[in-house]
């Protein structure tokens, strides 16, 4: 299939993933890509439109990206601390859906143990730098945010960031870890660039484990429904995360630093 898909043009690769894309989805090759690459994944360590096409059977045209970064973060697996390599991002540079909306947050992780984790995708024509942002954690309903920093450097249009606890299970999908990401399914999340407010998980003010399984905000992976290209604003809205997002089971990781939104 790899050879095969490698002689096809990209259109008809495409249409054809996104066929599969429901069924079987990111689980194969999320893992194999990502996961997988710091032992054996000869697909994936580093060729490019090969890679490429392998890999987006989970996610359409991000796919060149996200087979870069998987393969890059391996470096990045090996320091679990508490810092990211900015190579990471650089390398999701050919992303698709840049310039179709803006910043928001496009997974969400709430998993066993310490297995919490956040992607953001960049939907803007232009890059985005990393290192004005923050994630605001409102824990337990209350009013005072902790602030988490992002680190890294420039976010290109339709690349991803992933930021996961320091004991997340698969440090490799992570392109930044800190111990703050450590929300149990009642703190609200927002994230903050340039001092603008652009997206809210939750809401400010008040303690509850929104939605109901499997779109819950506890126990489950959450990711943003392709209809959304702009994040949440309104921090003290009433928030059903149904709404706006797909609920998947615990633990599920497949997708983290992918976007597989046409
Ligand atoms: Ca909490
Ligand atoms: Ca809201
Ligand atoms: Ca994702």
């Amino acid at each position: 299939m790899q050879l095969r898909a490698s002689l096809v043009s990209s259109v008809v690769v495409s249409i054809a993933l996104v066929g599969c894309a429901t069924g079987l989805g990111g689980p194969t090759d999320g893992e194999g890509g990502a996961g997988g690459a710091p032992s054996s994944s000869p697909a994936t360590g580093t060729t490019t439109s090969s890679s490429g096409s392998t890999t987006s059977s989970a996610s359409g045209g991000g796919s060149t990206g996200e087979g870069g970064a998987g393969a890059t973060s391996t470096s990045s697996s090996s320091t679990t601390s508490a810092t990211s390599t900015s190579s990471s991002t650089t390398s999701s540079s050919t992303g698709s859906g840049g310039g179709t909306g803006d910043v928001f947050f496009s997974e969400y992780v709430e998993g066993t143990s310490n297995n919490k984790a956040l992607e953001i995708v960049n939907l803007r024509a232009t890059n985005l730098s990393l290192s004005s942002c923050v994630i605001e954690r409102y824990s337990n309903g209350g009013a005072t945010p902790t602030d988490i920093a992002l680190s890294g450097g420039s976010l290109p249009p339709g690349g991803v960031f992933v930021i996961c606890n320091s004991s997340f299970a698969q440090p490799g999908l992570c392109d930044q870890t800190n111990s703050g990401i450590n929300h149990n399914g009642d703190d609200a999340l927002v994230l903050v660039c340039g001092g603008t407010t652009l997206d809210v998980f939750g809401r400010v003010g008040e303690q509850l484990n929104w939605g109901n399984p499997p779109t819950s905000a506890i126990d489950a992976t959450l990711r943003r429904k392709c209809t959304v290209t702009a994040g949440d604003t309104n921090k003290f809205d009433a928030f059903d995360p149904a709404v706006q997002w797909n609920g998947h089971p615990v633990d599920t990781f497949s997708n983290l630093g992918l976007y597989d939104c046409p």
